[in-house]
């Protein structure tokens, strides 16, 4: 349901309420205080009810709390593989260096046993599913920079040595899945590391440059059709690199120079030089297949995070997701879950993918764009209105059975490409002081946990992490580090540096995020409800929305705006349950008091 912006009496049939969101104070001058609760009090609540989660295996997605790390940039648990493979491996001899914990683009030493040896870190702050960047061997090293992030892959078949063994994967898993924890691998179809050059570009041996700007100018299919192609080669030596074997054939290649990131080169152009592979050829369809059917034997991860959706044609993701997921079924994965990166603020296009793509899902970038501007900027709230109005987008022939599978979107507000929350704040033309910064943070969390979808958490965000920007600027480590440019960040809600080790878990985000945790699993309308939107204007201010799954019904009310709002809901005996928004009842209506960047989550018995 969409409510119309500046509307200030609404008429709820179905839920048969009316509510406005006034700023007079309300003529009834005798007003009873109901059911308040402390903050003490809701801390002590959720401590003390231990929530039981399901088996990981028997669990739905939208139980999870997920945490995005990259390994190299989290903790280093084995020294003796920080260059990676041996230099005298010839096999591996490209997957070795790359090594310089100075600079933001090389690797950093953290591996899967220092992941390992930090899971009691994420358990207590209530993670229950990890997303790991990819951690396939990649080449070491392209042109100024090394593949510490993982997407430059070489071989689909076994571990980077700069993260450990195969069987370091393995017990990682095994030791997650003992604490009921998931994981989520970051998997790759689009493209390989930059192995295939063109004579045009690199030269007859391939080695160098012979064009100006270092850049291959794409070449359209039509040009391709007159004639006009570039010669793929790959320099000698290299030709036996790739793992499988059929990936070191250019004819599986589009071979058509970087793309413009227009039109079809969207799909058929390469990254900076990574080899974009022939995603519309059938044997490259059944090989890839293969390679992640191969993964899900070997190591048994709980589902997959798709890079690159939008940049493969969508028939390969009709044959890609539903063949996996029934593999995984076959294994004995009931719930093998793959979301998808389709980067686009825009829910018509994202939900193609859910649909005609069938996949299962996709990571919000739509909700991070209205966060960003209802929570950074100030814009009303009814942008989000606006933004889950499209919800019904995602519903599928694969999920008749639920309301809406937008309650299975994966939620984020910060990620390794764009950039943090934080960042955004604090460079905000509004200029916010750290207190502020904080409580917007907290706000846009809040939003990411509660509103539909599941959260994700990227890593350092509960550690106060800032960044300079996206990209390398947002990958800081937090083991200590040495990049001159993270450690000068002002860290919000601490005094320490990015040059600290900072697992701290006295950390207030850290334990803001353990209490959302927790709320979140305590009530499984938080989780699966139906959402409903009661209320939102067009200006910073009152959102409030409803989540009902069986008999409980919630209700959550946010105020985005630097000034305390109130809010008005007929009804009475609402039961908070989280924050305090100084509920008070006169005659049949309940009147809230938001203070300025707060939220509220309350509990109507009967609505
Ligand atoms: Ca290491
Ligand atoms: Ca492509
Ligand atoms: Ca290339
Ligand atoms: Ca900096």
């Amino acid at each position: 349901m969409f409510i119309k912006k500046n509307k200030n009496i609404l008429l709820l049939s179905t839920l048969l309420l009316t509510l406005t969101a006034c700023k007079e104070e309300p003529v009834n001058n005798n007003p009873t205080h109901v059911h308040q609760s402390s903050a003490a009090e809701n801390t002590t609540n959720l401590v003390a009810k231990a929530v039981q989660l399901a088996p990981y295996g028997k669990r739905p997605i939208t139980d999870e709390v997920f945490y995005f790390v990259l390994p190299d940039r989290f903790a280093n648990g084995d020294k003796s593989n920080d260059l990676g493979a041996n230099a005298n491996d010839k096999k591996r001899a490209l997957s070795h260096g790359g090594f310089d914990k100075t600079n933001k683009g090389m690797f950093h030493g953290g591996d899967i046993k220092g992941l390992t040896a930090k899971l009691d870190y994420l358990d207590n702050m209530g993670i229950t599913a990890i997303w790991l960047t990819p951690v396939l061997r990649n080449m070491a090293v392209q042109a100024d920079s090394a593949g510490y992030h993982g997407y430059w892959i070489l071989d689909f078949s076994e571990l980077d040595p700069h993260f450990g063994s195969n069987q370091d994967l393995k017990d990682f898993i095994n030791k997650a899945h003992q604490r009921n924890i998931k994981v989520f691998f970051d998997i790759i179809t689009n493209h390989t590391a930059d192995v295939i050059k063109y004579k045009e570009c690199h030269g007859e041996d391939g080695l160098g440059w012979i064009v100006n700007g270092n850049a291959c100018p794409y070449k359209s299919l039509a040009d391709m059709a007159k004639g006009d192609k570039y010669s793929p080669i790959i320099p000698q030596g290299n030709e036996k690199l790739k793992t499988p074997a059929w990936l070191n054939d250019v004819n599986y290649y589009h071979n058509q120079g970087d793309s413009t990131w227009q039109g079809e080169s969207v799909l058929n152009g390469d990254f900076s030089g990574l080899d974009d592979i022939k995603t519309e050829n059938p044997v490259v369809v059944n090989g890839m297949i293969a390679i992640y059917k191969k993964l899900i034997d070997e190591f048994k991860p709980d589902g997959y995070r798709i890079d690159t959706v939008k940049h493969v044609n969508i028939e390969f993701w009709q044959k890609f997701a539903p063949a996996l997921i029934a593999h995984a079924k076959e294994v004995g994965i009931e719930n093998f879950f793959m979301f998808g990166e389709v980067y686009s603020s825009d829910a018509s296009y994202l939900s193609q993918y859910t649909t005609t793509g069938k996949m299962q899902s996709v990571l919000d970038f739509a909700l991070q764009a209205v966060l960003v501007e209802t929570i950074v900027e100030q814009q009303g709230t009814d942008k989000l209105a606006q933004l889950f109005n499209q919800d019904h987008l995602y519903q599928d022939p694969l999920h008749q059975n639920q309301n809406s599978t937008a309650n299975e979107l994966i939620n984020f507000i910060s990620n390794h490409d764009m950039g943090r929350f934080a960042h955004r704040l604090a460079t905000s033309k509004f200029n916010y002081n750290e207190q502020q910064q904080i409580a917007r943070l907290n706000l846009a969390s809040a939003m990411m946990f509660f509103a539909r979808g599941v959260p994700v958490i990227y890593y350092g965000d509960e550690q106060g992490f800032v960044g300079d920007g996206g990209d390398r600027d947002a990958r800081q480590d937090m083991m200590p580090s040495l990049v001159a440019s993270y450690n000068d960040d002002d860290l919000l809600a601490t005094d320490k540096t990015t040059a600290d080790d900072n697992f701290d878990i006295n950390h207030p985000l850290y334990q803001t995020f353990s209490h959302y945790a927790a709320l979140y699993q305590q009530y499984p309308s938080l989780r699966n409800g139906k959402q409903n939107i009661l209320y939102s204007q067009n200006k910073a201010g009152i959102f409030a929305l409803t989540k009902t799954l069986a008999d409980e019904k919630l209700l959550l009310i946010f105020n985005t705006s630097d000034t305390p709002q109130k809010f008005t809901l007929a009804g009475t005996h609402f039961n908070a349950i989280y924050g305090d928004a100084n509920a008070r009842t006169y005659n049949s209506e309940t009147q809230f008091t938001l203070a300025p960047l707060s939220f509220a989550i309350y509990q109507k018995l009967t609505f």
